[in-house]
């Protein structure tokens, strides 16, 4: 038996606030949480969503170093990004707040010390890395040194990026500060902890016992956790940006960020409501559900919940964390640092007024049970061949004709025929399994079944044909006309969730009054005969390959960025032998003629005066100069290679030329005009 909720409370992810919210945060988290949460609007139940930015933690603080900035700037600029274009995307928070307000460090700091009076914390005492110079503790992040696996010298304190393993600082060779350079000193440091060990087995029977209905995901993770043992968590860090611990003396010491952020559902529920927020928190007969990605798992089903525990005084535990795996881009993770990704705010700018055809995209390709991949064509596709060609082009037949045939005014229904009543059961049936797909948080196929109200509806209107029926019989065509048009409201129903902006639009349309409910969904009369339509509009528009290719072309110059700000130079060769090196018979000559090579893109063909006679040299620089531009000039070319032949040409030696970081040519030349022939020394 399903226990009864009163009310729900859902919470979302706080994003860090060192950067704006890009796709894959919107796949799993913020899309799939609204429309959950609109689901149970549209239901009448009583449901709160809270959220937030997440501003503390050590990125915050690198970054803001590194702009020249302090941190409270670096999450005030974010904090409005993210706020301003999680709103505009519809996503229907009740409240979205910030970690750095004072009433969340007020509750974080009563949540941490209500746990020190309780004797809920160990204290331990370990060596960290410092900085001298600085006078202050290092995070891992701010540690580089030689990765001990690779050799790379640039490997940070928890991971080196070059051969990908995960470090501890004192694993480097050679650990230096990221903060000054200086070398780092492991100094003696105290923190508090909190004993997960304790919660052990409360933490192993709620979830293994009490939730095996949690996404297997989830339950896999925590099993997984709880199987090879739970330690002591350290709760607080030596840094001078966040929550202070609440403890004489402790200057310098902040709450660990993922102490505090969760404390944050908390904070926001308070602000929203200072006089109930309570009820949402302890009463068991409310239920919370956590939606986040799956790197938080962790800290939502294990941390947080022994927090919980810990704390007591009824708090309850979340009743649900159906997390969510990761959205690619492209076929690459998704990566803030190296502006790989869809950013909302940018979408937002770039494609206006299409809202929902983001929101439709991430719920078709969510990444429920595997990672997925955003590609635009696949955007493009699903909003040209489904939006477009099924949704949108219901909707306006139905219309269309309703204003062709009746001046726009809703017809009564006469005589009902079994393909109305067929249609009806259909409806009545995706329903109940939208219903049971949106209450067991399958997005992906609550939307599949939205849609397949469309698809009845095409097929309705295509084996009735009102457009021929009309010639002969103006009642049956009323009849069909108007089911159609039921349709089209119950559309505006179930996609509530879904598009709230093409909801709306269509509820408009229709010249419906109020605002859906889930009950109306299915109803035979829904829109009354008599109702006056609004003009048709289009619900969606194609898009176009150039809007799709200008997307492609931004994505081709970040990857080319990338790729020349993480260029190093080639490792040194193996040693020569001076002999051997002076084999070489280098020369400077003159360049005489220069043209491009008939059917190869690639290269130039040269005669070079050096100073002897005129030699042919085929070159493969063509993409980097005009042949013109090289004539009078001088190069250095190897003259004691044997002749090679090139597309039919024989050359008679190579010229020299460094390659770029970007992989692009340019020819050597002596600094100043050298005899032709001149030996290179
Ligand atoms: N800010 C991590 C993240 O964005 C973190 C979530 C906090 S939820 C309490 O992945
Ligand atoms: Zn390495």
């Amino acid at each position: 038996m399903e226990k009864k909720f009163k009310r729900t409370l859902v919470t979302t992810a706080l994003p860090y606030a060192n950067g704006p919210v890009h796709i894959g945060h919107l796949a799993g988290v913020y899309v799939p949480a609204d429309i959950y949460v609109r689901y149970l609007r549209l239901k009448g139940e009583d449901v709160v969503m809270v959220g937030g930015s997440d501003e503390h933690g050590v990125p915050i603080t690198l970054r803001a170093r590194k702009e020249g900035i302090t941190p409270q700037q670096v999450v005030d600029r974010y904090h409005a990004i993210i706020r301003d274009s999680l709103r505009d995307l519809g996503v229907s928070f009740d409240v979205y707040s910030r970690t750095s307000s004072q009433l969340h460090h007020e509750t974080a700091s009563e949540f941490f010390s209500h746990l020190l009076e309780k004797g809920e914390f160990t204290v331990q005492t370990s060596q960290q890395p410092y900085d001298e110079s600085a006078g202050e503790f290092l995070a891992d992040r701010y540690v580089t040194g030689t990765c001990p696996r690779c050799g790379n010298e640039r490997a940070y304190g928890d991971q080196c990026e070059a051969c990908g393993s995960s470090l501890n600082a004192t694993d480097l060779i050679n650990p230096r500060s990221a903060l000054t350079d200086a070398p780092v000193t492991m100094r003696e440091t105290t923190h508090w902890y909190l004993p997960l060990d304790r919660w052990e087995e409360r933490l192993r029977s709620w979830i293994l016992d009490g939730h095996k209905e949690w996404k297997t995901n989830v339950y896999g993770q925590c099993k997984s956790w709880l199987d090879s043992g739970l330690q002591p968590r350290a709760v607080s860090r030596d840094l001078n940006w966040g929550v202070p611990v609440p403890v004489e003396g402790a200057d310098g010491k902040v709450l660990y960020v993922w102490f505090d952020a969760p404390i944050g559902y908390i904070s926001n529920t308070k602000e929203l409501l200072p006089d109930t927020w309570q009820t949402y928190w302890k009463d068991p007969e409310t239920r919370i559900i956590n939606f986040i990605g799956k790197d938080n798992i962790v800290f939502h089903c294990i941390v947080f919940p022994a927090m919980l525990m810990a704390y007591g005084d009824n708090f309850q535990l979340p009743d649900n964390v159906p997390a969510n795996e990761f959205l690619n881009l492209e076929g690459d993770k998704i990566s803030t640092s190296r502006n790989w990704a869809v950013w909302l705010h940018e979408y937002l700018a770039d494609f206006p007024g299409k809202q929902d055809v983001l929101r439709y995209v991430l719920t078709a390709n969510a990444p429920e049970t595997k990672d997925n991949d955003f590609t635009w064509a696949d955007f493009q596709a699903r909003n040209n061949n489904e939006l477009v060609a099924i949704l949108g082009n219901f909707i306006n037949r139905a219309m269309v004709l309703t204003h062709k045939y009746f001046n726009g005014a809703v017809p009564a229904a006469g005589t009902l025929s079994d393909k109305e009543r067929t249609l009806q059961a259909d409806i009545e049936n995706v329903k109940q399994r939208l219903a049971a797909a949106l209450d067991t948080f399958h997005f992906r196929e609550g939307l599949r079944e939205a849609m397949e109200l469309a698809r009845l509806g095409n097929r309705y209107l295509q084996e009735t044909e009102p457009w021929k029926l009309a010639k002969t019989d103006m009642e049956a065509t009323a009849t069909v006309l108007n089911t159609a048009l039921q349709l089209c409201a119950d559309i505006a129903v179930a996609f509530e969730p879904f598009l709230p902006f093409t909801s709306d639009k269509l509820w408009q349309m229709l010249g419906m009054d109020g605002k859906p409910a889930w009950t109306m969904l299915g109803q035979p009369e829904l829109i009354a005969a008599g109702t006056q339509l609004g003009q048709p509009e289009l619900l969606f528009e194609k898009i176009e390959d150039t809007t799709i290719q200008g997307q492609l072309d931004r994505l081709a110059r970040i990857k080319e960025e990338n790729k020349q700000a993480s260029w190093r130079p080639a490792p040194q060769q193996p040693d020569v032998d001076f002999d051997s090196f002076m084999k070489a018979d280098l020369r400077v000559g003159t360049v005489i003629e220069c043209e491009k090579v008939p059917k190869a893109d690639k290269l130039l063909r040269f005669l070079i005066d050096d100073g002897m006679e005129r030699r042919t040299i085929v070159s493969g620089i063509a993409k980097y100069y005009k042949p013109e531009e090289l004539v009078g000039r001088q190069v250095v070319f190897i003259a004691n290679l044997p002749p090679r032949k090139l597309k039919g040409i024989t050359s008679q030696g190579m010229i020299l030329s460094a390659e770029n970081s970007d992989g692009s040519l340019c020819v050597i030349a002596p600094s100043g005009p050298v005899a032709p022939g001149a030996q290179v020394k």
